[in-house]
């Protein structure tokens, strides 16, 4: 009989954790806006609607506060504990910078369709996170830190202005960069554990750097372009059995630490 009720009260805690669900408040001071989570998981959407307007949905979440929004020039992302997920679209361009704070959890951040003038930072630390950046112009710098957990971020179908830096940090960590231009410097460490790079598609006007890390990594690049002469782009395997394939790589690299 104990054993019974032990079972059926795990089950009901897995469903709700895949509910959205609870109170994301939205606080704006000045030029600042905060969305601030609960402990549920919080689904949020913000669409930009102007240089700097923002409207807010909630998704299957309540919105507390203010739902459209004017004059912003940042963003925090403040969703707290439970798995939450945010997404961010600027089919109108958004000039505002967009910061994601840190919160535990296995959280989902998709920022993309469209034009963002500001810079972008997302600063994760626990679980096991996802970022999707996709079909957008990133005009200013992206920063992504991901932190421990099994990290996965994606880069589709985009254009770069500025420099785009990731760190996936500890946890068997996946960055998937496709059918991307880069104008400036991407920077990516994905450090400890077994991570996987893949660049297909990607074009890189300036010097980059990709460091695996310890543990055994795999870094697969297809259709590939960097430029010539010095300094020349970096691919780091660090520590362990690394490996690397390379299909219609063009351009001037440094490989080490890779097991042919
Ligand atoms: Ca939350
Ligand atoms: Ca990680
Ligand atoms: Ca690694």
């Amino acid at each position: 009989m104990a054993v019974s009720q032990r079972t059926s009260l795990y089950v009901e805690r897995l469903e709700e954790r895949c509910q959205p669900a609870g109170t994301v408040t939205v606080l704006q001071s000045g030029s600042i806006v905060r969305l601030v989570g609960d402990a549920a998981n919080n689904d949020v959407a913000l669409t930009a609607t102007g240089a700097n307007a923002l409207t807010v949905t909630g998704i299957a979440t309540t919105i507390s506060g203010p739902t459209t929004l004017a004059g912003v020039t940042r963003v925090y992302l403040e969703l707290a504990d439970g798995n939450d997920s945010a997404a961010v679209t600027a089919t109108v361009p958004f000039d505002g910078q967009i910061i994601a704070r840190a919160s535990s959890g296995n959280d989902t951040f998709s920022i993309g369709n469209g034009q963002y003038n500001g810079s972008i930072v997302i600063l994760e630390e626990h679980g096991d996170d996802v970022v999707s950046l996709a079909a957008a112009g990133y005009n200013e710098a992206v920063i992504v830190r991901t932190g421990s957990g099994q990290d996965s971020v994606s880069a589709l179908n985009s254009v770069w202005a500025r420099r785009f830096e990731i760190s996936t940090s500890r946890g068997a960590d996946t960055v998937n960069l496709s059918f991307c231009n880069f104008a400036d410097r991407v920077v990516i460490h994905t450090d400890d554990d077994n991570d996987l790079l893949s660049l297909a598609n990607c074009a890189f006007a300036t010097f980059s750097l990709f460091d695996l890390g310890t543990g055994h990594d795999q870094a697969v690049l297809n259709t590939v372009t960097f430029p010539t002469g010095k300094p020349r782009s970096v691919l780091l395997g660090g520590l362990g059995v690394d490996t690397i394939t390379q299909t219609g790589v063009t351009g001037d690299r440094v490989v080490r630490g890779f097991y042919p």
